[in-house]
């Protein structure tokens, strides 16, 4: 735990509000007391990362550099105080000043530089690899536009600009002596050294240059600090300086701007592939700088590239960097002389690849075209890369195998040939990983079959998982007190013995506070929900929450379904549904995937006809909250009684949101997919709602589907149905949800929402019985609190660390013993 002096802080709170701001103590906002304690907190991270740097020097440490388009960090206040062990100080300093420490850590605006899952998966390891005490870096962009802020407007998501104010960031360094210079755009010129070498020279490019700009990680006890280097977009002054010599000055301005553009913005994607060349240049702006980077930081120590994996190792975080195939291997062999061969043997020894999703849609390809006029070089190393693997594949399968060939090669023919960003990070990489194990036996059988016959021993699995720092210790601290009172802290840094928790399954004491927490998160949110949206939920009610990316394949539509399916039975037939309940809904759907903005909007009108309807609203409430986003999901994952993962089978890769529920001591409603599987085998099926189709099972039915047939059987199914299409709710908007309709009762819906239907109505009404007996529902709550020790991304990096990268826990002598 790092030392809290109180006196040094008082100096430096003062001092920033005083001397950098220029105001009056008494005169400071909201927002220069945060940035003013972030300052103070931001000297702790300084000096221990200087610490933590020399100890990873003296020891020459392997290290692990995750490159990733997308880094969901999260606010990071408290999570800083926490990590660093000086929360409840800091707290008792503030509010001597009369600053309330709570209040003031909402003021953080929440860096939005991710879409979902991946970038907050990359956020997690940053945390695991820092309180580990292991040497990893993160690589990204620093965009000036996060993910887009979403507002609802008659029901229809709208998208706002996120601006991040990344200028004026309390927790970015901006490096601003440090750059690096990269070539884009030009040709290749066949050329030879004097002695008779192939010299490919790149000519007529322009240049544009990255600035890092850094992030500290701090690791929990405060002993590591790592670092999350973000680069920015800007113009080549020299390059410019030219131009307006050249006295076009409208010229040079414009190339300015288009150079600064690179940067401005995150692609608001999460599932598909783009193919706009600004994506493109992104990609290879990431990978430019932090090759380079990595280079620079490598040179300080060592000059032997042929070693070169020895000390470095990079994770590929999905498809969006593997362009760092090409670029490392145009480093090794055009700058630093390295022969072919061995270039190629040190880039695969130090690159490893994850895969992060199976659906068609999102697998990356790049026209040649575009390859060709941004990165010619690239492209030209791809194609030799290419010619050398398809010689190996003719040796391994025989050299008339021309199936086997297309399916392999990196380039993929056809009216436009283009570059399979997946066939080059498998080809480059040593390692290839799906996020759980299903997901990684997809991989191998459905996604790339020929890879994994030809390398079997590169295939692997790592199961995700989430940093209980901030998803148990941060946003659940109440939750986080009662552990601790219980068994001790030890749990924070190794949650494996958080099972011993289970000692407390039949303490009625013990129970009735692990309740209690539950209700208060509950209450917390109740209030929450009332100040955005204005609508009053029962505390007391089931909370139901299904907070995710809106897609089809997450399956919104199968949870909205059976809210329809209850509101008509207490509507229609007067029943009593049981328990009252509270169906929450978060997400934001891509700007441009119009099913999913239609759902949405679903949502909102089937919130309306059963929010305002006086005979149903006391059993039931629909409230899709607006803008889901980290600080979001840390109100919304305490709170939950019931968890949402109703993917259908085989497509939602792991999951993650899964896992933080399940910890928080929600009981997951769920299917056979992704890490649900996993979660299941930790949890017992006693402590879970499983339902519907396996994997196997919807394979086997995909074909023979018939919508149709799940209506003749079942009256509900059909009322339902019914309802959607005669415009129930949407009486003044008449046909706006046809299409939904239309794709529910079309034999393609891949997604096979009826065919779950029924068995996801049964598991609806277990839980409902169950809820009704409280005692019982908290024992198997806290189940899945003391069984989910499992899922850590502690457990998920020391298996990246042993298995894949090679790298170590770096622990300061002092800590040794
Ligand atoms: C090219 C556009 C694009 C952008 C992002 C395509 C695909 C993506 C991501 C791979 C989507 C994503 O976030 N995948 C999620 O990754 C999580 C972390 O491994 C998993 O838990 C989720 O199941 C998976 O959907």
């Amino acid at each position: 735990m790092a030392y809290f002096d109180f006196t040094s802080f008082e100096v430096s709170f003062q001092q920033y509000v005083k001397y950098v701001l220029g105001k009056p103590l008494d005169e400071a906002t909201k927002k220069d007391q945060l940035n003013a304690v972030c300052y103070a907190v931001g000297k702790y991270l300084m000096d221990i990362h200087f610490d933590t740097r020399k100890r990873y020097e003296k020891n020459k440490a392997k290290q692990v550099y995750y490159l990733s388009m997308e880094f969901l960090i999260g606010r990071l206040l408290s999570n800083n105080l926490l990590n660093l062990g000086i929360f409840d100080p800091c707290a008792r300093f503030l509010k001597k000043q009369g600053i309330d420490l709570e209040t003031l850590v909402e003021e953080e605006q929440d860096p939005a530089l991710g879409n979902g899952g991946l970038g907050r998966l990359a956020a997690c390891f940053l945390d695991s690899l820092a309180s580990l005490d292991m040497p990893g870096y993160g690589y990204g962009i620093n965009y000036d536009y996060g993910l887009f802020r979403q507002t609802i407007v008659n029901g229809y998501q709208q998208e706002r600009p996120d601006y991040w104010p990344n200028r004026s960031s309390p927790w970015l360094i901006r490096r601003s002596e440090e750059k690096y210079v990269l070539p884009i755009y030009g040709k290749i010129e066949e050329r030879q050294d004097k002695n008779g070498h192939y010299k490919p020279m790149w000519t007529r490019k322009k240049l544009f240059i990255g600035r890092p700009h850094d992030i500290m990680i701090a690791g929990h006890r405060g002993r590591t600090v790592n670092r999350l280097r973000l680069f920015s977009a800007a113009a080549s002054k020299d390059f410019d300086i030219d131009i307006f010599n050249d006295g076009d000055y409208i010229k040079a301005v414009k190339r300015k701007i288009q150079s600064e553009s690179v940067t401005k913005i995150l692609y608001p994607s999460d599932s598909k592939e783009t193919g706009k060349e600004l994506r493109f240049i992104q990609e290879y702006f990431l990978v430019a700088c932090a090759i380079r980077d990595i280079i620079r930081k490598f040179e300080k120590q060592h000059s032997d590239f042929e070693t070169f994996h020895d000390h470095v190792a990079i994770q590929l975080n999905d498809t969006h960097p593997a362009l760092a195939v090409a670029e490392l291997m145009r480093i090794l062999v055009d700058e630093k002389k390295l022969v072919w061969e061995t270039a190629w043997d040190v880039t695969v020894k130090t690159l490893a690849f994850t895969n992060h999703t199976l659906l068609p849609e999102a697998l990356e390809t790049w026209s040649v075209y575009i390859l060709n006029k941004v990165v010619p070089r690239h492209l030209q190393i791809i194609f030799e890369i290419n010619q050398r693997f398809i010689a190996r594949v003719k040796e391994r399968f025989g050299p008339d195998n021309h199936e086997m060939i297309a399916k392999m090669s990196i380039i993929q023919e056809g009216d436009e040939q283009k570059v399979r960003m997946a066939n080059l990070a498998i080809i480059g990489s040593h390692s290839v990983n799906g996020v759980a194990k299903i997901h990684s036996d997809l991989v191998k059988k459905q996604l790339v079959p020929e890879f994994y016959s030809m390398w079997p021993e590169k295939f692997n699995n790592k199961t995700n998982g989430v940093t209980p720092r901030r998803w148990i210790v941060a946003c659940n601290p109440e939750l986080a007190k009662l552990i601790t009172d219980a068994i001790g802290r030890r749990w924070i840094a190794d949650l494996d013995l958080i099972w011993e928790l289970e000692a407390f399954q039949n303490d009625p004491g013990f129970l009735e506070r692990y309740g209690a927490v539950k209700q208060a998160n509950k209450q917390a949110l109740a209030d929450y929900i009332r100040d955005t949206v204005s609508e009053t939920v029962d505390p007391l009610s089931i909370f139901d929450i299904q907070a995710k990316r809106i897609h089809e394949y997450k399956r919104q539509l199968l949870n909205l379904l059976h809210i329809m399916h209850l509101y008509l039975t207490v509507k229609e037939d007067k029943k009593d549904i049981g328990p009252p309940r509270t169906f929450i809904f978060s997400g934001k759907a891509a700007p441009g995937y119009h099913t999913a903005k239609l759902i949405i909007k679903l949502i909102h009108n089937v919130a309306h006809a059963v929010n305002t309807d006086p005979a149903v609203n006391r059993q039931l409430k629909v409230i899709f909250l607006p803008d889901y986003r980290v600080s979001l999901a840390e109100r919304l994952i305490p709170a939950a009684d019931v968890s949402e993962q109703i993917s259908t089978a085989g497509m939602e890769a792991s999951g993650t949101g899964n896992m933080k529920f399940a910890m928080n001591g929600a009981l997951t409603i769920g299917t056979l997919d992704g890490a649900n599987i996993e979660i299941l085998e930790q949890v017992g099926k006693e402590n879970m709602y499983i339902f519907g189709l396996d994997v196997d099972e919807v394979a086997a039915l995909r074909p023979n589907y018939q919508p149709k047939e799940y209506i003749e059987k079942d009256d509900r199914l059909k009322r339902v149905i019914y309802a959607l299409r005669s415009d129930r709710f949407s009486p003044s908007e008449p046909g706006i949800f046809r299409s939904l309709y239309n794709s529910l009762m079309s034999p393609g819906d891949s997604y096979l929402n009826f065919a779950d239907f029924i068995p996801y109505v049964a598991a609806h009404q277990a839980i409902a019985n169950d809820y009704q007996q409280p005692e019982k529902w908290s024992t198997r709550a806290l189940m899945n609190t003391a069984r989910t020790g499992f899922f850590s991304s502690d457990r998920t990096i020391k298996a990246y660390a042993d298995e894949i990268w090679g790298i170590r826990a770096q622990i300061r002598e002092k800590d040794l013993w």
